[in-house]
């Protein structure tokens, strides 16, 4: 008689990732994973991206956070459905988080579902969530050194949105070493330098991301 034996926790995480994948092709949708440090501006750029895309595209929301609702109410306040998941101490989001936080989302009204991971720039590239792209913030105010640090969550990513470049006359982080060293990483890597304070180089964004919703594209 075989047994199967689910190898370690990352083939379990796989498994449940596949599933909530299905639910999410069966229903057309793009599921964006969104990782970033602490305080690089994933929920700005959730917040810029509601504004700028809710009436054209209907937008779901899940906050990960070790801790407190307060970034799933700063996008409800924004009039989209958010849904938080509080980690008790995890350092990421693994599948079967999302798994039981999709109970709580009406997944077909939707056309484009955002994770906003927990924020470290290590584990939450190691676990799937089922989504289509990973996405990646790295603000300028965390230094030129992170990509070579930091590879994995670079290689694994579709998109680095490297924020905050209002800052730059104040600090003297090299973004051109940023992108050097990324695309060394990943080749594949789209790069977009924005400010989410000043909603600079945005645009470029918001049509990465209509170009890729499925029910956006089909009308
Ligand atoms: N100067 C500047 N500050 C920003 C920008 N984007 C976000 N912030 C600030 O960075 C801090 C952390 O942002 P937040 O979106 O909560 O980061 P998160 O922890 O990655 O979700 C907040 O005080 C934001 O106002 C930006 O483009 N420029
Ligand atoms: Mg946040």
């Amino acid at each position: 008689m075989k047994i199967p034996v689910i190898r370690n926790i990352l083939e379990a995480n796989d498994q449940l990732a596949e599933i909530n994948k299905i639910l999410f092709k069966q229903n057309n949708l793009l599921v964006l994973n969104l990782m970033s440090s602490p305080g690089a501006g994933k929920t700005t750029l959730l917040e810029r991206t509601v504004d700028a895309l809710k009436d054209t595209i209907r937008i779901g929301v899940i906050e990960g956070d070790i801790q407190t609702t307060s970034d799933a109410e700063r996008i409800a306040k924004k009039g989209v459905a958010a849904v938080q998941i509080n980690t008790d101490g995890a350092c990421h989001l693994d599948s079967k988080m999302i798994y039981h936080a999709l109970k709580e989302i009406d997944i077909p009204s939707l056309d484009l579902l955002v994770i906003e991971n927990v924020g470290n720039l290590v584990c939450p590239a190691e676990f799937e969530v089922g989504e289509d792209h990973k996405i990646m913030i790295l603000s300028v105010t965390e230094g030129d050194d992170k990509p070579l640090k930091y590879p994995l969550m670079f290689s694994r990513s579709s998109v680095l949105l490297i924020n905050k470049i209002d800052l730059l006359p104040y600090i003297d982080t090299d973004v051109e070493k940023i992108r050097r060293d990324s695309l060394g990483i990943n080749p594949d890597l789209e790069i977009f330098e924005v400010s989410c304070r000043k909603q600079d180089g945005l645009d470029t964004w918001f049509n990465w991301i209509l170009h890729r919703t499925p029910k956006y594209k089909s009308k």
